[in-house]
């Protein structure tokens, strides 16, 4: 390990608490040389990119020296601040960042890279109130790249619908901490939020759950294919890609109030509603089901140019709906299934077969047998080109061995770590939601540990990490951020920062200029009283 980091890993909490340029640096670098000197900043100096598609990356650099140091900065021919993009540098995401006392440079493979370098200079600034006083920034050298590829959020407009304008708020949030994935949880029980121009009854009558509402209330509403492709610029641009969500073939509530016949049919004659319930389920047997389901993925396809698709797979109420109809029975006879749960196999096979048909990668909730049948296994064979999601309370380990023996990739999402509807503190108004989850302070957050001591061999299928935001309890865009931050900000710690350089001390000390920085943008976030009492 490099001497000078070890050096600042032994550095007594005191002096990591005085304000400096690691003072903000959130996630912590992974390779961080404090050099000598400092560069001082005139208002004619320029900047330089090397390439027009760092023109965005040039902005928000702009825009950082005007609010650090209140001057405007123009763009030209050999400037001392330098934006370049330089093949030679490996990882997509890396970034190098040198300050000298003859300028600032930032390279990276890719525009993503130097946007990431943009951002750790304005947490450097950010932290070094003293240099940035003066005009100055003190000298640095910092090669950075994330420990995970994948570094996601979820937010979930299904439950409560979130207007376009808040998402890109979020993202504006989720990219300054170098999140690089937004899951767009846009179907559940409560809610269709996506324009299928197939199937226009999936928004006309599933996106609003409260016809006397209206429009501005989170009861109602939905994206237009319009709105999601700007949305997926906008997100690209800050290197963030959304990965739809259509959860099926439980948790379609929204779904089946649109289009009935869908229903698995010893269900047929149960009355339910929009919202009401959260057992019904699609139908296995009926091939109405899979055309319905062809037409959502290709429509997605044309709107995600990421080509990722999450089709949910979760809590599906297998035993109340499916293996008691004559067409499922006879299905499972055809098949020669002994158990209902078998036939996900038909379901997933035939949902995944039109997935791979437009291009798009799949993944789905894990949904570990010990739920339905025995203790390890997968709850059906999923395919090994699906990547799964661990997220039950206390089964990720299980999970995470299985999956590698499988061979699946796999995101970490564990409930006791990663779920930021559960409340932040205890008996902590607003945390309460009427689920009564268990408390995940931010102590906890942080200690997530995406490894889990485990021997690289054994981890290799970990792409990544996600925060997931189930919106049960999420009215507004103020009450998402508020239950993210700062949670969120560990969960940024654990998917970029490698595990050795992590510490909870240091953490704490990063957070508040960060928590303040929040907050001055508009953005609301809970302090975390308990971890600053002595
Ligand atoms: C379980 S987590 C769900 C969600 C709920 C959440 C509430 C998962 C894959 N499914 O539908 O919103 O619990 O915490």
């Amino acid at each position: 390990m490099n001497r000078l980091i070890l050096f600042l890993l032994l550095l007594p909490v005191q002096i990591l608490n005085a304000q400096d340029n690691l003072s903000a640096l959130l996630p912590l670098p992974n390779h961080i040389e404090q050099r000598q000197g400092s560069y001082h900043l005139s208002s004619n100096v320029k900047i330089s990119s090397s390439t027009a598609e760092l023109q965005f990356a040039t902005e928000q650099l702009q825009q950082v020296f005007k609010q650090r140091f209140g001057i405007n900065l123009n763009t030209g021919e050999n400037g001392k601040i330098r934006l370049l993009l330089n093949p030679k540098i490996e990882g997509d995401e890396q970034y190098r960042l040198t300050v000298s006392s003859k300028g600032v440079t930032i390279e990276g493979k890719t525009p993503a890279g130097v946007l990431y370098g943009v951002m750790t200079l304005d947490q450097i600034l950010l932290g070094d109130v003293v240099s940035t006083k003066q005009g100055k920034i003190q000298a640095v050298f910092i090669d950075d790249k994330p420990a995970y590829a994948f570094r996601a959020l979820m937010l979930d407009p299904a439950r409560n619908f979130l207007p376009v304008n808040d998402v890109k708020f979020y993202i504006d949030q989720m990219a300054r901490y170098k999140y690089n994935v937004l899951q767009f949880h846009l179907t559940d029980d409560q809610g269709w939020r996506v324009e299928v121009k197939n199937h226009p009854k999936l928004t006309q009558v599933g996106a609003f759950r409260n016809p006397k509402g209206g429009v501005n209330s989170p009861d109602n509403g939905y994206y237009t294919q319009e709105q999601l492709k700007d949305l997926v610029l906008y997100a690209k641009q800050r290197n963030v890609e959304i990965i739809p969500e259509m959860d099926v073939p439980g948790h379609t509530a929204a779904l089946l109030a649109a289009y009935p016949e869908l229903r698995c049919g010893f269900l047929k004659d149960s009355i339910f509603d929009l919202n009401k319930t959260n057992n019904v389920m699609l139908s296995a047997a009926n091939p109405k089901v899979y055309e319905v389901l062809d037409d959502v993925i290709r429509e997605m396809s044309t709107i995600f140019p990421s080509k990722k698709i999450h089709l949910g797979g979760d809590e599906s109420a297998i035993e109340k709906n499916w293996g008691k109809s004559t067409e499922d029975l006879r299905l499972m006879q055809e098949h020669g299934y002994t158990k209902p749960e078998q036939l996900m196999n038909i379901f997933f096979g035939k949902v995944l077969a039109s997935a791979k048909k437009y291009g798009m990668h799949a993944i789905l909730w894990c949904e570990l047998d010990n739920i339905h049948m025995p203790a390890n296994e997968y709850l059906f064979d999923y395919s090994q080109d699906v990547t799964l999601v661990t997220w039950r309370y206390g089964l990720t380990p299980k999970c995470i061995e299985l999956t590698g023996k499988k061979k699946n990739s796999l995101i970490l999402a564990p409930g006791e770590y990663c779920y930021f509807d559960y409340p932040q503190y205890k008996n902590d108004l607003p945390e309460y939601n009427n689920w009564g989850m268990p408390t995940t302070t931010l102590k906890k957050s942080y200690e997530f540990n995406p490894t889990y001591n485990l021997a690289t061999s054994e981890t290799q299928h970990i792409i990544g990490v996600m925060g997931t935001l189930w919106g049960e309890a999420i009215k507004d865009i103020n009450r998402a951020t508020y239950m993210t931050f700062p949670r969120g900000l560990a969960l940024a710690e654990a998917g970029w920062t490698q595990m050795p350089l992590r510490n909870w001390d240091s953490f704490k000390n990063r957070l508040y200029p960060n928590l303040l920085e929040l907050t001055k943008r508009g953005v609301s976030v809970r302090m975390p009283f308990e971890i600053s009492a002595k």
